[in-house]
């Protein structure tokens, strides 16, 4: 494990889980059954109930890992898996397109659905993607400066669509393709290490309802803006995190002053995680931000590529958007 990767996990009881080969064996046949039995079409009620049903099966060391990290995400606030199944010698061309997401079964897409369905439920947004469970995460020409996962210069620090009532809990960002130069850096920070190193003043304007945020560039022209909200909320020794450094405005001098500095100490006590193929990145949506280091895309079918699937612990809060109690929600 590089020192980075070593930073990151250091301050959490449990480290990475690395599945060794027998674990990496069984975590295959476990994601070959949902592919088998999930109609093949990553959306289905039967791939949905393929995943939920074969996450008990996944290797026993990796269920109680995310069985700790669920009760408790550590000063980290992210997780990562490394050796799952993701054999990047037969991963397709990376998609250049935007908008492209995972409809067919795959092992890759069936890991994502799996770990998703152990940590909560799997969920998504009609607005962004399609409504897909499974996102490519890949660089698109023309879109190098878009604030959002299409981009490839520096991404901001943000809570994962932080306008939404039902927002991700968890994020999952599973790699199949590294970028060229190794330089692309999956960037997380929590509050939990930032907490102390915030003046008083900051930490008291972050706690009052002097921010709005905006929905992401991915929800296109739907969703709409908060209500005004705090960027900290709850326990005044462990709180909450809800902001998003290119979409959500401070109302006044304040609110503007106290947002520089937890950006600056954002970026402080942050950890940056080069992934490789088959490391699932797990990020704890509610105490964590994260963003990503810009790199140089080539559009050469061998870009970075990483998918990506949301996980929400209570998907009965958000039972009004989802008609039919399917897993996407309409707005
Ligand atoms: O590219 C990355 O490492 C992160 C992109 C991102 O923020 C996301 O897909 O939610
Ligand atoms: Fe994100």
């Amino acid at each position: 494990m590089n020192s980075l990767l070593q930073q990151v996990f250091e301050a959490r009881a449990a480290g990475p889980v690395i599945l060794g080969p027998a674990d990496h064996e069984l975590a295959e046949q476990v994601a070959r059954r949902v592919v088998s039995d999930g109609d093949g079409w990553v959306n289905s009620e039967a791939w949905l109930n393929a995943a939920r049903d074969g996450y008990h099966d996944l290797p026993a060391v990796l269920r109680k890992a995310l069985a700790e990290f669920r009760r408790d995400s550590g000063p980290g606030g992210a997780f990562l898996v490394r050796g799952l199944p993701v054999d990047e010698s037969a991963v397709p061309d990376t998609p250049a397109y935007s908008g492209s997401v995972q409809k067919e079964g795959t092992i890759p897409a069936a890991l994502l659905t799996l770990i998703a369905s152990g940590l909560g439920d799997p969920a998504a947004f009609l607005a962004e993607k399609s409504g897909a469970l499974v996102h490519d995460v890949v660089p698109v020409p023309g879109s190098e400066a878009f604030q959002g996962n299409e981009g490839s210069v520096m991404l901001s620090f943000h809570n994962e669509n932080a306008f939404h009532a039902h927002r991700p809990d968890y994020v999952l960002l599973l790699c199949l393709r590294a970028d060229h130069e190794r330089v692309a850096g999956l960037r997380v920070s929590c509050i939990r290490k930032a907490l102390d190193k915030l003046s008083k003043e900051c930490v008291e304007a972050l706690f009052r309802p002097i921010y709005i945020t905006a929905p992401p560039p991915s929800f296109g022209d739907a969703g709409e803006l908060t209500e005004p909200h705090g960027i900290l909320s709850g326990a005044p020794d462990d709180p909450d995190l809800l902001v998003d450094f290119a979409a959500t405005k401070p109302l006044g001098p304040d609110a503007v002053e106290a947002m520089r500095e937890l950006q600056r100490t954002l970026a402080a006590t942050a950890d940056t995680i080069y992934l490789e193929p088959g490391d699932l990145a797990i990020v704890d949506n509610r105490v964590s931000v994260h963003g990503r280091t810009s790199f140089t895309p080539r559009y050469d079918g061998r870009d970075r590529w990483l998918q990506r699937t949301f996980s929400l612990r209570d998907l009965r809060s958000s039972r009004h958007l989802r008609p039919a109690d399917s897993h996407v929600m309409i707005r």
